[in-house]
C-alpha cells in the first residue's frame, strides 16, 4: 500500500501544490520549496492601493473544462461576474477584446480604423499559422517566418497601397508580433516552431482575474494541506536515484533517493515529482540528477523553449487617460515586421514593450498601468535599476502621448523573472527544434516500465509537461494531479510476488 512509501515533491508551484493535494499518502509527503513563499509563479503583491500580479494574470479560459477555474469557484475565489453562464461561452481565444487607444511614437492617436484593420489581419494569419498543425513538411520552421510570408505577399495592398497608410499597417503589424512574444514567452516569434503551434488549446470563456489575488489560490491549496507538509526555504541541490539510502540506525528499510537541500538537509525518499520550472532544467538539470537523466529526457530540456514575459506596474497621481481606457498600445511608427530588428538593447530596450493595460478597478488599484515586455529587452530590463526603469517608462509615455510635460509615476514595481534563481525565465514553449512529443518526454517518469523492482523514482511535472496546455496555470495543476494519480494507481495496484 501507499502508507508506507516516502513522497517528495519539489517546488510548492501549482503543480507540486496540486500535487500534494491528489496523492492519497500523505503520512509520508514532503514538499519542499526554494523560496520564503508557496505559489511560484504565481505571485501577488501589495502594490499602490491594490495589488500587482508579478506573474500568473488571468485564468485562461473560466468554464468548466478549466480546472483552476472549478478550484477557484470551490473556494469562493472567483467575482460575481467570472460566474455567469455566458462569460463562460465567451470563444475570445484568449483575448478578451477590451476597449484599447493606440499611441504611436509621433507623439498622436493613431487611427482606430487603421489599428483594426492590422489587428484584423494579424489575428487572420496568425489562426492560418495555427491550421498548419499537422502539415506534412511546412514551408518555413518558425511562426515568424511564417507570418513574415504572409505579410510581404500582402504588401501592396496594404493601406490600400498608399504608402504612408502601408507603412502604418506594417508598424502595427510590429506590434502585434511583439504582444504575439508576449504570450509565447518568446524574444521572437521566429524561435517559436510553426507546426506544433496549433496544439496548444484555449479554452473557452472570457478571461478572469482573482479579486483578492490569483495567490489567493496557492494560499487556500496551502491551508488544506496537512500542517508541516510544506517546507519553505528548502532549496533542493541534488537528487540521487537509483541508489540505496537507509536512515542512520536502521538498516531495515531501503530507499532509491536521497534528496539533498542547499542547506545540507536530506531526506529519503521512494518517489520525487520534480515541478521545477523548466528554466531551472536547463541550467542545473546536468548536476541536478546523480546519476545524470537519460539523453533523451536531456534533449527534451535543452530543445524546448523557455523565454522571458515581465510586467512593469506604473502607479499615477492622477490618470491622463479617459476612465473608459482599458488597455493603452504602443506602435513605433518607423518598425516594421519585414526590417531587421535593432539588436542594440541598450538604446532601443524600452521599444519591446507592447503598451499598457489599466488596472481594473481604479477604487481598488488606485491609477495604475501594468506594461509587458518579451524576450531579450526585457532580460536587459532586469539588469537596469528601478530609477532608470521609471524614467525610462516616463520618457517613453511622454513620446507616445506627445506631451513633454506628463507627470512621472509616483512609484514602479516590474517583475524579473529571468534573474530569479529558481525560475529562469516566464514560461516554455514549442521551440524551432522541437515538438509536442518533447513535452511528452519531458512528463515520462524514469524508470517508466511498471515491472522495474523500484518503478517511478523520478516524476515530472510543472506547466512545461502539458502538451496542450503548456505556460498556464490550468496546465500546471493538471500535470500535478497527473503524477499523483500515477502513483495512486502504482499504491493501488497489487504488489508483485517478492521475487525469491
Ligand atoms: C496563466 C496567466 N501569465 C505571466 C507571467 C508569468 C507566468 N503564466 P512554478 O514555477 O509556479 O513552481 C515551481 C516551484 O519550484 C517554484 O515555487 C520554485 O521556487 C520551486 N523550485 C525551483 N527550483 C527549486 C529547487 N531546487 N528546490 C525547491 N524548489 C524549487 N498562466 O494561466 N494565466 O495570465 C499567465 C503569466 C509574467 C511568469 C504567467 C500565466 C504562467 C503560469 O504562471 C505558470 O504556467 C504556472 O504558474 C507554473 O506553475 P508550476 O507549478 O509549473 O511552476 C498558441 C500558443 C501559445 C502558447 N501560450 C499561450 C498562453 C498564454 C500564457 N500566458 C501567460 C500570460 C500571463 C500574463
Amino acid at each position: 500500500g501507499g502508507g508506507r512509501r516516502r513522497v517528495v515533491v519539489v517546488g510548492a508551484g501549482l503543480a507540486g501544490l496540486g500535487a500534494a493535494q491528489r496523492l492519497r499518502s500523505h503520512g509520508s509527503l514532503r514538499l519542499l520549496e526554494a523560496t520564503a513563499r508557496a505559489g511560484g509563479r504565481v505571485c501577488t503583491r501589495p502594490f499602490a492601493s491594490g495589488l500587482a500580479e508579478m506573474g500568473a494574470h488571468w485564468i485562461h479560459g473560466p468554464s468548466p473544462g478549466n480546472p483552476v477555474f472549478l478550484l477557484a469557484t470551490h473556494y469562493g475565489l472567483l467575482g460575481p461576474k467570472a460566474a455567469q453562464e455566458e462569460n463562460q461561452q465567451v470563444e475570445a481565444g484568449g483575448h478578451p477584446p477590451l476597449p484599447s487607444i493606440t499611441y504611436g511614437s509621433s507623439g498622436r492617436v493613431l487611427s482606430p480604423q487603421a489599428v483594426s484593420e492590422a489587428h484584423v489581419l494579424f489575428d487572420t494569419l496568425l489562426a492560418s499559422a495555427r491550421a498548419c498543425q499537422g502539415a506534412e513538411e511546412p514551408l518555413v520552421p518558425s511562426v515568424g517566418q511564417y507570418l513574415r510570408a504572409e505579410i510581404t505577399q500582402r504588401v501592396p495592398a496594404l493601406g490600400g497601397g498608399e504608402e504612408d497608410a502601408r507603412q502604418l499597417q506594417l508598424a502595427v503589424l510590429a506590434a502585434c508580433l511583439k504582444l504575439e512574444c508576449c504570450i509565447s514567452g518568446t524574444h521572437s516569434m521566429d524561435l517559436v516552431a510553426l507546426e506544433p503551434f496549433g496544439e496548444y488549446v484555449s479554452l473557452p470563456g472570457l478571461d478572469c482575474t482573482f479579486p483578492g489575488g490569483y495567490s489567493s489560490l496557492p494560499d487556500c491549496m496551502v491551508s488544506a494541506l496537512p500542517e508541516g507538509t510544506v517546507l519553505l526555504n528548502k532549496a533542493v541541490r541534488t537528487i540521487r536515484w537509483r541508489g540505496s539510502f537507509h536512515e542512520e540506525g536502521d538498516e531495515t528499510r531501503d530507499f532509491p533517493i536521497q534528496v539533498e537541500c542547499e542547506d545540507g538537509d536530506t531526506f529519503l525518499a521512494d518517489h520525487v515529482i520534480i515541478t521545477v520550472p523548466l528554466g531551472f532544467l536547463k541550467e542545473r538539470h546536468q548536476d541536478f540528477f546523480q546519476p545524470p537523466l537519460p539523453e533523451q529526457k536531456a534533449e527534451a530540456i535543452r530543445r524546448l523553449g523557455f523565454g522571458t514575459n515581465n510586467k512593469i506596474f506604473l502607479e499615477f497621481e492622477q490618470p491622463f487617460w479617459e476612465p473608459q481606457q482599458q488597455v493603452l498600445e504602443a506602435v513605433w511608427e518607423d518598425e516594421s515586421p519585414l526590417k531587421e530588428p535593432s539588436t542594440d538593447l541598450e538604446a532601443n530596450w524600452f521599444k519591446k514593450l507592447i503598451g499598457f493595460m489599466v488596472l481594473q478597478p481604479p477604487e481598488q488599484h488606485g491609477h495604475v498601468l501594468c506594461g509587458f515586455i518579451a524576450g531579450k529587452e526585457s532580460e536587459y530590463m532586469e539588469t537596469l535599476s528601478d530609477e532608470e526603469v521609471l524614467s525610462t517608462m516616463t520618457c517613453v509615455l511622454r513620446t507616445l502621448t506627445g506631451n513633454l510635460h506628463l507627470p512621472a509615476p509616483r512609484s514602479m514595481l516590474r517583475s524579473q523573472w529571468h534573474s530569479a534563481p529558481y525560475t529562469r525565465g516566464s514560461y516554455s514553449y514549442v521551440a524551432v527544434g522541437s515538438s509536442g512529443d518533447d513535452i511528452d518526454v519531458l512528463a515520462q517518469p524514469l524508470p517508466e516500465d511498471l515491472e522495474d523492482p523500484r518503478p517511478l523514482q523520478l516524476l515530472f511535472a510543472g506547466e512545461a509537461t502539458h502538451r496542450t496546455f503548456y505556460s498556464t496555470t490550468h496546465g500546471a495543476l493538471l500535470s500535478g494531479w497527473r503524477e499523483a494519480e500515477r502513483l495512486n494507481q502504482l499504491f493501488d495496484a497489487p504488489s508483485p510476488a517478492p521475487q525469491l
